[in-house]
């Protein structure tokens, strides 16, 4: 690993800490935001107060659930860490010690292990990936009929450039895996708020656990990880919704069978097939790989443009859990390719844009549509589920010519 890798890791902060008090701050100088959710309120306050963090829109204060407003993404394809949203399902410590902090491996491993931060950091070569962590619930709050859950507008996603080592160099420190192993199960520092509920903890199939590009990660754009993104370590597993990526990363336990857990049995699942909101007792899978997203950024839904006048759109899209192959905006009945920005990877966010050279009237239910290289495609009607997870349909908007 590099020197300068291993330096950050250990010259950093000895203590990272939220401050309890500023979580629970009161909300000053609220602005509101609306998310445009169909089913129900749709008013967000947008504060400043929380530690680290540009404005964001508050979802609820504790846990923290923080959405990034839309219009940061216009600024590029990273998701800067004052603006990126933050989500916890329990409370997570307000304080966490650095050179205190261990990782327990155990499980079906040759030999359980407690390793220190520098015994993470030295387990084997430092690797970046710039991936998206979205929210398996991103865009559930445009759901219709309503579902359950956190009414998210499409914020609770972000772009960023994370750092660590390879989870599997640092299951070799526990000497590998047993022969048979299926999972490997992660668990955080954070416990349930009521007496009885699960703890949250989440596993990833072995193949996925032994990818190149799965990390445990201690930095985010090149910072530490801060307490809110979990401090002082995380997984992450680039193209898979972040449910997996599991903040202050204590725990990995390897599973010799399937994990009956219940944020792996119970909850984050889907419909096997597509069902109506009636349905009752239908077979689920486990959410796991992204599909393909685009969104305008340039224009909100109702802006006015100019009638006559050229007129260029612009935005952001993802491939999911593969390259980003194409996007198009796509009218009623008619499609334009756009034009794509930059390549930072195939888990990355893409700038597109098209010019129009001439608006002649409304742009009524106007989108874009990406398509990535596994020939996945956003469907143009929403495909329903109860906890309106996975959502990748087409997001469109008017834009009225004046
Ligand atoms: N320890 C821990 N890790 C966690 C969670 C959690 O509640 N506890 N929530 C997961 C979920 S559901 C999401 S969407 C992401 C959010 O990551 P972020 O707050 O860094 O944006 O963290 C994941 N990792
Ligand atoms: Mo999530």
């Amino acid at each position: 690993m590099s020197e300068g890798a291993k330096g950050r890791l250990s010259r950093r902060a000895m203590i990272a800490g939220a401050g309890g008090a500023a979580l629970a701050a009161p909300l000053l100088a609220q602005k509101l935001v609306d998310l445009g959710l169909p089913g129900g309120p749709s008013l967000r306050p947008m504060d400043p107060a929380f530690p680290g963090k540009g404005p964001m829109i508050v979802q609820r204060i504790r846990p923290p659930l923080l959405e990034t407003p839309m219009e940061v993404f216009r600024e590029g394809v990273i998701t800067p860490n004052d603006r990126f949203f933050v989500r916890w399902n329990w409370e997570m410590p307000s304080e966490v010690k650095a050179a205190d902090h261990r990782v327990a491996i155990g499980g079906a491993v040759k030999k359980a292990v407690s390793l220190t931060l520098d015994q993470i950091a030295a387990a084997g070569e430092t690797v970046s990936v710039v991936a998206i962590n979205q929210c398996a619930g991103n865009g559930r709050g445009l759901s219709e009929p309503r579902v359950t859950g956190t009414q998210w507008g499409n914020g609770a996603m972000g772009c960023a450039k994370w750092t660590g080592v390879r989870l599997k160099d640092v299951l070799a420190l526990a000497g590998g895996t047993a022969q048979g192993a299926k999972r490997v199960r992660f668990a955080g520092l954070d416990v349930p708020m009521t007496d009885g509920a699960p703890q949250f903890i989440k596993s990833v199939p072995m193949d996925i656990a032994m990818r190149d590009d799965v990390l445990v990660a201690w930095a985010m754009n090149d910072e530490p990880l801060s307490i809110l993104h979990g401090f002082p370590l995380r997984i992450v597993v680039p193209g898979w919704f972040s449910t997996y990526w599991v903040k202050m990363l204590a725990t990995i336990e390897v599973l010799s069978g399937e994990d009956d857990s219940y944020y792996v049995a119970d909850s984050y699942r889907m419909p096997a097939q597509p069902i109506t909101p009636e349905a009752k007792d239908f077979p689920t899978v486990p959410i796991t790989a992204m599909g393909p997203r685009a969104f305008i950024t340039s224009h909100a839904d109702g802006a006015v443009v100019a009638k006559g006048k050229p007129l260029v759109l612009e935005g952001i899209a993802m491939g999911g859990d593969a390259a980003l192959e194409r996007v198009d905006l796509v009218g009623q009945g008619w499609s334009i390719p756009c034009e794509l920005g930059p390549d930072e990877g195939p888990y990355a966010f893409r700038l597109w844009s098209v010019s129009l050279p001439q608006v002649s009237g409304d742009l009524t239910e106007i989108g874009v549509r990406a398509a990535n290289a596994k020939g996945a495609v956003q469907p143009d009607a929403l495909v329903w589920n109860p906890s309106g997870y996975a959502r990748n349909v087409i997001e469109r908007i008017t834009l009225r010519a004046q």
